[in-house]
């Protein structure tokens, strides 16, 4: 399944001649994601930068790049040289002629000379009246930069400028990263497939007794064993009514025949990540009440997935399930009033805090603007979108719901392609339907 070149150095060589025009007139500089200490001298794993990452395919840290757009060879690429101690301790490093040959890099220079990245730096603002580079993700990146722009500043003497528009690189990128190509959605595709694999081999394993983080074990070897380089984001294994802790993440309790358990989890693929999530009995059936609320979950999931298509907006679909949501709320005795007068003063919110979805990829939120001119004018969906639909009720014990209803909390969530003419489900081989998901459990 793992191919070796899933994103080609062709590709990746439109992406930049695409990002270079967009820049046109400016310069931007873009840093590798800083490896992390865990404790003494020992890092956490490292992952690269998502930007840094789609433009360069560099997946060392130490390195920094200039995107130069009014010189010939635009695209220089700082990385350490190649070090023999070091790739005896941490393995084979790419090297600056790796840079050049295997990357595509116009240039490749030492980043372990501050004065060469220092030099170039100055040499290109000089030319460019706009910098594109991310402020607040590194303070000491940002004084370095605000320090170098005032050297240019001071180079340029009396020409009448000197003061640079700072742009965040991210904006561009998100509208790049956005609309995805076919590549990108082949590892989309492979992500959702071995995401979908590892729920459906998930919700044959459980059993009574296990503890949560026995069931985030077993998704973690999945993906791994299927070729996932890493999980997408912390996994959400939440029995009982841990599953109205939105974003849980302990996955230490011990799950009883009464549970119903959901799962959050998603495989990162090539740099881009699958996100499923998936409720399910942790005995061989349902309750009447947690079918109940899975049924009025699933209603509202599978007619937003029947929304999606080209023209649509998330808004819409995020507004049809709130609709939905509500009746059922109204129909599970939770909520009293006309369904209007509900929506209107979101008397839903308690039990559906939070939206319908969210932009997928790289990151499992996405880049990407969700609107369009202003802020009001919700985006619509276009061919090569991905994102998630995942409506979701939640009954925690303090809420105000029906005694029997509380401690239930339900999420569905699939991963959905736009394409000409509808829609794809990138992650329909997990089952959802409470008959499938009971045969699987008994
Ligand atoms: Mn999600």
């Amino acid at each position: 399944m793992k191919s070796k070149e899933p994103i080609s150095l062709k590709e990746r060589h439109q992406r930049r001649t695409t990002f270079l025009s967009h820049i046109k007139g400016g310069v931007a500089v873009l840093f590798s994601a800083p490896h992390l200490i865990r404790n003494n001298d020992v890092h956490h794993a490292y992952r690269q930068d998502s930007n840094f990452f789609y433009l360069t395919g560099l997946e060392e840290p130490e390195s920094a790049c200039i995107f130069d757009p009014q010189s010939k060879k635009p695209f220089t690429l700082f990385v350490e040289p190649r070090d023999k101690v070091k790739e005896l301790w941490e393995g084979r490093m790419l090297g600056l002629e790796g840079a050049r040959e295997k990357l595509g890099a116009d240039t490749a220079l030492s980043s372990k000379d501050s004065n060469v990245f220092d030099e170039a730096v100055i040499e290109a603002l000089q030319k460019a009246d706009r910098l594109y580079y991310r402020v607040g993700v590194n303070p000491l990146q940002d004084q370095r930069m605000f320090f170098l722009m005032a050297r240019a500043a001071k180079k340029l003497g009396r020409t009448g400028r000197s003061l640079w528009t700072i742009c965040d690189p991210s904006e561009v990128l998100g509208e790049m990263r956005l609309i995805k190509t076919s590549s990108e959605i082949t590892c989309l595709q492979v992500a959702a497939n071995i995401t979908a694999q590892a729920h459906t081999e998930a919700m044959r394993y459980c059993k009574p007794g296990m503890y949560e983080f026995e069931l985030e074990a077993a998704l973690f070897h999945s993906f791994r064993a299927a070729g996932a380089g890493r999980l997408g984001y912390g996994s959400i294994v939440a029995s009982g009514e841990n599953a109205c802790v939105l974003h849980y993440v302990n996955n230490d309790r011990k799950m009883t025949e009464k549970d119903l358990i959901l799962i959050d989890a998603g495989a990162e693929f090539e740099y881009y990540t699958a996100d499923i999530t998936r409720c399910f009995p942790v005995g061989n059936r349902f309750s009447p009440e947690q079918r109940e609320v899975y049924q009025s979950v699933l209603l509202a999931q599978k007619e937003c997935v029947a929304m999606a298509r080209p023209g649509r907006t998330l808004k819409e679909i995020h507004s049809h399930a709130v609709e939905v949501l509500t009746e059922e709320l109204k129909r599970l005795k939770v909520l009293k009033g006309t369904t209007a007068s509900l929506i209107k003063s979101e008397a839903y919110r308690p039990y559906y805090p939070h939206g319908t979805g969210h932009w997928l990829g790289m990151d499992v939120h996405d880049l990407g603007r969700y609107y369009e001119e202003t802020y009001s004018n919700s985006r619509k969906l276009k061919a090569g979108m991905v994102f998630t639909i995942e409506p979701g009720l939640y009954f925690g014990a303090d809420s105000k719901a029906p005694a029997k209803l509380k401690g239930i909390g339900v999420r569905i969530e699939d991963d959905i392609l736009i394409t000409e003419k509808g829609h794809q489900v990138l992650t329909s081989a997990v089952p959802k339907e409470v008959e499938e998901i009971e045969s699987l459990r008994g």
